[in-house]
C-alpha cells in the first residue's frame, strides 16, 4: 500500500470515530494521517527495514496505530476500518469534504434522511428538505449547496504537494531504465501549479516498446486507457491520469517546451514564429522550406525566437515573453534560498511533535532558524495558549536553544484577530516574543470592507510582524474570505508588516497576489505552517508559488540570515 492509501484510511477512521463522539482518538488518527501523507519515504519501506518499531518512530504514530499500519501493509486492508464502515455505510470522505459538513452532520443526515453520498445530499438539499431538519435552517442548506458547487469546481484536479512525490518516484524509475535516455515531467507539474489536472511525461528512447511495457505495468497503475509505440495513457491508483510520450531526440527540446505550456504561452510563441516566417510546433522551429532549425534543446527554441529561456513557473503569458525579449526577467528566488521558517506548530497546541523535534527536522532541511508560533487562547479547539503558557513556552525554548547546535529557535505565536480587529493576547505578552504573526480564524463572512479594516487594524499593532495566510483560503476546501487585497498589501507596506506565503494546503497568498505585493514593494515571507515535522518540507511549494508570483530572493525576508532577518522585523 502507498502512503496516500494508508493516510486516507487513517483519516477516514478519524472521521468515523468523531461521528461516534469518541473523545481523543479522532485527533490521534488525524495526526497520524497528516504525518504519513507528508512523508516522502514509503511507509512499507520503513516497515520492511525496521518493523513495527520503525513505524512507531514516524511522527504521530504510537503503538496502536503502528499495529494498524502493519496490518494494512501485510494484508492490504484493515479489519477495524471495515467494521467502522459497515456500521454507518456512507461516503464519509466525500461528504465531509463539503465545507461546514462534519462527521456529526453526516451522521444526522444518514439517520434522518438516509443520505449516503454527495449526489443524494445535493438532490435532497435542492428539494429544501435539509432546512426542515432540527438545528438546520435555510442558511445551512444554502451553505451545503455552495460547498458542493465549490467541490465540483475542483473535481478531477490534484494538489501538487499530494502527488509530486509519487510522480518524482515514477520519473526516477523511468530514468533508471537502460532504454530511457531522457525523461521529464512537463505540463502544469513542471510549471509547479498549485493543482494539476494530469501528468505529462516525456522520454527519449530507442526502444519505446520496452518503456511502454514498463510504464503500463507499474504497480502505481490502476487502469490503462491506451498503449501505443509513442503514447500511452494510464490512470494511477491515486486517481491521477498520466500520459507518457516518446519523443525523437532531435525534437525533445521543442516537445518539452510545447507540453510544458501553458497553452496561452505556447500560442503567443507560435505567433512570434509566424511573424518571422517560421513554424513552431512540438517538433521544433521550421523555416519556410520546412527545414528544422532548432528543436533538440528547449533553450534553443527561446533563443531562436529572440528571447531568454523562461523559467517554467512564469509561463502563463502574463508578460513573461515581453520581459524575456527585453532581458528583464526577474531573478526568481531559488529552491535552496530559504534560511528560516517562521510558522511552526508543536504539541503545545494542535501540532504533533515537540519543539526540539521540529527544530531538528528544520536543521536537517538546511534551515538556520525557525520560530515556534503556536495558536493563542481564542482558538479553543486547538488548545490555544494564554499569556502564562506563552511565557512558559518561551522559557522552554531558551532551554532548548542552549542544548541544540546549528539552528536557532525564536519564540513566537500565531495570534487570533478578533472580530473587531483586536487581538486575543495582551501587548505586554507579545512584546516579550521574538516574532509574532496574526491571522483570521473566525468570522469569515464579514462584509468586505469590515473584513479588510479588521485585518488592517490588527497589523497596525506595533508588536505584529507578520500577517499569516492573508486571505484564508484552503486549496479545494475553503474559498478565501472577501477582502480588499490591494488595500491590505498597501497597509502591510505602510505598517512594515510582512505578508505570508503559506506553503501548506492553504497556498495563501496566491501567485497573482504575490505579484501585486512584489510590485507594491511589500515584504514577503514563506512559511510551512507545519503541524508535524514531515510537513516542513512543504516550503518547496511556497517557493514555487513565490516564483509564480515573480518574487526574487530580496522580496522574501526569510532568505536573509538570522541577524539580518531580525533587523527586518518591526523595531
Ligand atoms: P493541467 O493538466 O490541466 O493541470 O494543465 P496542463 O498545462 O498540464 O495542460 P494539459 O495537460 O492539457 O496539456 C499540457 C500542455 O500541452 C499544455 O500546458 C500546453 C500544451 N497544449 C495542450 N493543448 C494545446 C493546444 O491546443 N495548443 C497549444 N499550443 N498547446 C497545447
Ligand atoms: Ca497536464
Ligand atoms: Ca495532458
Ligand atoms: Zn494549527
Amino acid at each position: 500500500m502507498k502512503n496516500f492509501e494508508i493516510a486516507k484510511i487513517l483519516y477516514n477512521i478519524s472521521l468515523y470515530l468523531e461521528m461516534e463522539e469518541e473523545p481523543f482518538k479522532p485527533r490521534a488518527y488525524e495526526k497520524a494521517a497528516r504525518s504519513v501523507e507528508a512523508l516522502t519515504e514509503d511507509v512499507s519501506n520503513i516497515y520492511k527495514k525496521g518493523g513495527i518499531k520503525a513505524l512507531m518512530e514516524i511522527s504521530g504514530v504510537g503503538e496502536h496505530i503502528a499495529e494498524k499500519i502493519e496490518e494494512m501493509i501485510l494484508t492490504g486492508k484493515l479489519e477495524y476500518y471495515e467494521t467502522l464502515k459497515k456500521k454507518i455505510p456512507v461516503d464519509i470522505e466525500g461528504l465531509t469534504a463539503i465545507e461546514g459538513v462534519g462527521p456529526k452532520t453526516v451522521k444526522t443526515l444518514y439517520k434522518k434522511l438516509k443520505i449516503k453520498t454527495v449526489e443524494q445530499l445535493e438532490k435532497i438539499a435542492k428539494q429544501g428538505k435539509i432546512s426542515k431538519l432540527p438545528n438546520f435552517g435555510k442558511k445551512s442548506e444554502e451553505d451545503i449547496l455552495s460547498g458542493i458547487e465549490f467541490l465540483k469546481k475542483n473535481k478531477g484536479r490534484f494538489v501538487l504537494g499530494h502527488v509530486l512525490p509519487q510522480l518524482k518516484e515514477i520519473e526516477e524509475k523511468l530514468r533508471k531504465l537502460p532504454e530511457v535516455k531522457k525523461v521529464d515531467i512537463s505540463g502544469s507539474t513542471r510549471r509547479m501549479k498549485e493543482t494539476i489536472g494530469d501528468a505529462d511525461i516525456l522520454v527519449v528512447s530507442d526502444k519505446p516498446q520496452k518503456v511502454m511495457d514498463f510504464f503500463t505495468a507499474m504497480p502505481d497503475v490502476m487502469h490503462i486507457y491506451g498503449k501505443g509505440p509513442t503514447k500511452s495513457m494510464v490512470k494511477l491508483k491515486n486517481g491521477l491520469d498520466a500520459d507518457l510520450r516518446v519523443i525523437p531526440e532531435k525534437s525533445y527540446g521543442a516537445a518539452l517546451q510545447y507540453f510544458t505550456g501553458n497553452k496561452d504561452h505556447n500560442i503567443a510563441l507560435r505567433k512570434i514564429a509566424i511573424e518571422k516566417g517560421w513554424k513552431l510546433n512540438e517538433y521544433g522551429i521550421f523555416d519556410k522550406h520546412n527545414k528544422q532549425m532548432v528543436g533538440r534543446r528547449e533553450e534553443e527554441v527561446y533563443e531562436k525566437l529572440g528571447m531568454k529561456w523562461i523559467p517554467p513557473e512564469l509561463r502563463e503569458n502574463t508578460g513573461e515573453i515581453q520581459a524575456a525579449m527585453k532581458n528583464k526577467l526577474p531573478k526568481l528566488i531559488g529552491y535552496n534560498d530559504l534560511k528560516g521558517n517562521l510558522q511552526i506548530h508543536t504539541k503545545w497546541t494542535d501540532g504533533t511533535d515537540s519543539i526540539k523535534e521540529m527544530a531538528e527536522e528544520a536543521k536537517k532541511l538546511g534551515l538556520e532558524y525557525i520560530a515556534i508560533t503556536d495558536h493563542t487562547k481564542n482558538l479553543g479547539f486547538a488548545g490555544g495558549l494564554d499569556e502564562r503558557k506563552l511565557q512558559q513556552q518561551k522559557k522552554e525554548i531558551e532551554k532548548i536553544n542552549k542544548e541544540i547546535r546549528g539552528i536557532t529557535i525564536l519564540s513566537g505565536a500565531e495570534v487570533n484577530i478578533l472580530k473587531n480587529g483586536s487581538l486575543d493576547i495582551s501587548n505586554k505578552a507579545l512584546s516579550e516574543l521574538d516574532v509574532v504573526g496574526v491571522s483570521v480564524h473566525s468570522n469569515f463572512n464579514l462584509p468586505r470592507s469590515e473584513q479588510t479594516n479588521r485585518i488592517i487594524k490588527a497589523i497596525e499593532n506595533e508588536h505584529i510582524d507578520i500577517l499569516f495566510h492573508p486571505t484564508g483560503r484552503i486549496l479545494q476546501q475553503r474559498e478565501p474570505y472577501e477582502v480588499d487585497i490591494e488595500k491590505i498589501i498597501q497597509a502591510a507596506k505602510d505598517t512594515d508588516t510582512i505578508l505570508e506565503i503559506n506553503a501548506s494546503e492553504r497556498m495563501d497568498l496566491k501567485d497573482d497576489h504575490i505579484r501585486l505585493a512584489v510590485n507594491a514593494g511589500s515584504k514577503l515571507i514563506i512559511n510551512s505552517d507545519a503541524h508535524n515535522r514531515n510537513q516542513i518540507r512543504f516550503l518547496e511549494f511556497g517557493i514555487a508559488q513565490a516564483r509564480r508570483g515573480w518574487a526574487e530572493a530580496r522580496d522574501v525576508v526569510n532568505t536573509r540570515n538570522l541577524k539580518r532577518f531580525l533587523k527586518m522585523l518591526k523595531q
